[in-house]
């Protein structure tokens, strides 16, 4: 079995240094907890920081790494200043902020930037140095983003994963990064990136069509040399452990003594780390108000607070504790009372055995960030009600919320939505709390943390087998030679050749790439052998390609299938097309002309093509990527489909593909032999179709379905000649 290398900031355990002796802790909460199961039950090594700065454990770094390898971990050693500028800097001052969508707290410093870039690189030859040749390689993360790139130029042949815990933001958002495009290469280093919600996966290919202008199609991304695939997993939790503690001797202990203090009380309870993102100054100012407008609950309730520390020594979150506090001392003053505190407040870590009693004994928990990738509190909560009774307020704004629809959904910016959500889960009858739970309950357990791990990892090994079967290598001078011998010995041969790209270079405009004399007497000597049927499969209008190819003894595709012509027969069209799409689509491709000066509409039967290669060079790549995410957008939803070409972008009626049309030919006969050669992405769907056996090139290198590449039309002409000499 392969061994599964996990990378991620933090190890499952803490290093601490105590009057001079080291101390190890594993880490609270969080991806240890919810992964460490599945590690240990495989072959596995962590590799992470062990929470210590270097200049503390100086000449024990031998000592430490023997100590947690017996754990299965591997410690990178930080020195404090990348401490504090990679992780308390580039990590949570500028990634961290910029997912969450508070720009106004970003830093875009490039001193924070090259540390993120060094530790990266540290990390990057830690894996490498320990990685063996068949292990999975999963980072976790938006601390290192940039490690599947480098990993992926130290191990070439590495199965690597990718797994983001925070939100992916909206490309508007995303832009604002300075390093926005090299992010997005670092990524997709991985062969598999995995996000919480189908959201993140659509702003992420957003994102990457934009920036960086791969094709991208049902998830998965044509990068330069290979295919990356975006996949939804949503993060669980360990449903039995947190059910499985209730009943425990520690946790119960626990119930009797809060309960002791408490009294018969309502209890509010809401966890979370100490962050601007998770809503806290809302949530508590929702509770003010609720104590407002229903004062009947006053000394009948109590809300116990617990919020984890966290980076606190960056700004905002400093700033946060202070104003939490204040609101915190303000609303107990204003509505406390003696021998009642409406809110109780504990800012540190709690044991478990606290945490579940809390959780157990919550008749409601308030969720309310403003932005959270997915928050495990939610369905930890849920795990713990093992009578099903309670009632969880979730904010709209989570990951989490996506799953949990029966949960109290609310807008967390709208503290009346929240008050009011309070005041209907205090009153909710039990049986409609069970109803609810159960109802979630059934969904988190079904899909657990060990669910979710296997589920990427399996997703991960699938698409690397899939990657794997279309392994494509130029056509060698080697492999050449068998071609045009089977070519040669064969009676019943198919050649089904794209035209642009293939065999003609691009041109300025359309009508530039017409073709020359020499490619005519070609293509005629071929189709003159009475053993070979060779086929134009264009996405040309069927016009030019009869004015251009009409004397020779071919057959002819044009507009991607929609018309046909057989050897010296008449056109056929596939069947009546609606086209009374094109106005809008027309309007839109206008206005694209009107922005990139240059460009230009074609207009075919069935489809509108909008060409920009002879776009003013001034106008940037970016803008053009924009106008395409757009045909992409107003598309979605309808029968329409949009061909990425190369230089242009075509929209057409989706039941049409050149795949289609080529397997009409193909299952005409019984070929002894077929060739099919394209360019771009529309004559992938041909190369999907051929059956075992046919010869398939690519003209140009990168990700394709092909056997072969070539690297110009030239070459291929070459081999063509070879064919019938
Ligand atoms: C990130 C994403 C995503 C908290 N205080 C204590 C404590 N905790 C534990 C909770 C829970 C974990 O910490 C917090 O997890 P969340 O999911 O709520 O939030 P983040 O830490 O921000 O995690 C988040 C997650 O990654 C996983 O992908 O869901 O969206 O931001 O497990 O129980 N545990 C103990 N004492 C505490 O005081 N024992």
């Amino acid at each position: 079995m392969s061994r599964l290398l996990i990378v991620s900031n933090r190890l499952p355990f803490n290093v601490e240094k105590k009057e001079g002796k080291l101390n190890f802790q594993p880490s609270l909460g969080g991806l240890a907890t919810a992964l460490v199961g599945f590690y240990k039950s495989r072959p596995s090594l962590w590799i992470g920081w062990p929470g210590i700065e270097l200049e503390k454990v100086k000449g024990e770094e031998k000592a430490i790494s023997d100590k947690l390898s017996l754990e299965r971990c591997h410690p990178v050693f930080l020195p404090a200043q990348d401490v504090e500028d990679f992780y308390f800097g580039f990590c949570n001052q500028t990634i961290w902020p910029l997912f969450h969508y508070f720009p106004q707290y970003v830093e875009y410093n490039p001193d924070l930037w090259r540390a993120y870039q060094r530790v990266n690189e540290l990390f990057a030859d830690a894996v490498a140095d320990v990685a063996r040749k068949d292990d999975i390689i999963w980072v976790h993360d938006y601390h290192f983003m940039l490690l599947p790139k480098l990993l992926r130029e130290r191990l070439p042949k590495a199965t690597i994963g990718f797994f983001l815990h925070t939100p992916f933001p909206s490309y508007e958002v995303y832009r604002l990064l300075p390093w926005r495009r090299q992010i997005l290469e670092g990524l997709l280093g991985a062969d598999l990136v995995g996000f919480h919600t189908y959201d993140y996966v659509w702003h992420f290919l957003s994102s990457t069509r934009i920036l960086l202008g791969y094709e991208v199609s049902m998830g998965e991304i044509t990068a330069a040399d290979r295919t990356v695939k975006a996949d939804v997993f949503p993060i669980s939790i360990n449903y039995e452990h947190y059910a499985g503690l209730v009943k425990s001797p520690e946790v119960q202990t626990q119930v009797k003594n809060f309960r002791e203090k408490i009294g018969d009380r309502k209890v509010i309870v809401s966890v979370d780390r100490l962050d601007y993102s998770k809503g806290i100054l809302n949530r508590l100012q929702a509770f003010s108000l609720f104590l407002d407008k229903y004062p009947e609950y006053r000394e009948k309730v109590v809300f116990i607070l617990v919020i984890g520390p966290s980076r606190i020594r960056v700004e905002h979150y400093a700033r946060l504790k202070k104003q939490m506090e204040e609101m915190v001392g303000m609303i107990n003053g204003k509505y406390g009372a003696i021998g009642w505190m409406p809110i109780w407040y504990l800012y540190s870590p709690l044991p478990y055995p606290e945490l579940i009693a809390l959780y157990t004994m919550a008749d409601l928990c308030p969720i309310t960030p403003l932005r959270d990738g997915m928050n495990l509190v939610a369905k930890e909560y849920l795990a713990t009600k093992v009578d099903g009774k309670g009632v969880l307020i979730l904010s709209e704004t989570t990951g989490a919320a996506r799953e949990l629809g029966e949960a109290l959904i609310i807008n967390p910016t709208d503290i009346e939505e929240i008050a009011e959500a309070m005041a209907e889960g205090l009153k909710m009858p039990e049986k409609e709390q069970i109803a609810r739970n159960r109802a979630m309950q059934k969904r988190v357990r079904r899909y657990d943390v060990g669910r979710w791990a296997n589920d990427f990892i399996d997703r991960l090994l699938d698409f690397r087998k899939s990657q794997g079967r279309v392994m494509t290598e130029p056509l060698t001078s080697e492999a050449k030679s068998r071609l045009v011998a089977h070519y040669q010995k064969s009676r019943k041969k198919l050649l089904l050749l794209d035209y642009d790209g293939t065999l003609v270079p691009f041109a300025r405009t359309p009508e530039e790439a017409k073709p020359d004399a020499e490619l005519l007497e070609l293509l005629g000597e071929i189709a003159q052998d009475g053993k070979a049927e060779v086929v134009l499969i264009s996405g040309r209008d069927r016009n030019t390609l009869e004015v251009w190819f009409g004397n020779l003894n071919v057959g002819l595709v044009a507009e991607h299938g929609i018309w046909t012509r057989g050897k010296g027969k008449a056109w056929k069209t596939m069947a009546a097309v609606a086209t009374d799409w094109k106005k809008e689509i027309r309007h839109m491709m206008e206005l694209a002309v009107d922005r990139v000066p240059g460009s230009l509409i074609e207009e075919k039967d069935s489809s509108l093509a909008w060409h920009y290669r002879k776009a003013t060079p001034r106008i940037s790549e970016l803008r053009i990527r924009e106008i395409v995410n757009d045909l992409f957008n107003l598309t979605a939803n309808s029968d329409l489909k949009v061909l990425e070409g190369s230089k242009v972008v075509e929209v057409k009626g989706a039941n049409i593909n050149k795949g289609l049309t080529a397997l009409q030919w193909i299952s005409k006969q019984d070929w002894d032999f077929i060739l099919a050669v394209g360019d771009d992405l529309t004559d992938e769907d041909i190369f999907k179709v051929l059956p075992e056996g046919a010869w398939s090139i690519k003209i140009r290198p990168g990700a394709t379905s092909a056997r072969f590449t070539l690297d110009s039309p030239d070459e291929l002409r070459l081999l063509l000649r070879g064919l019938i000499r």
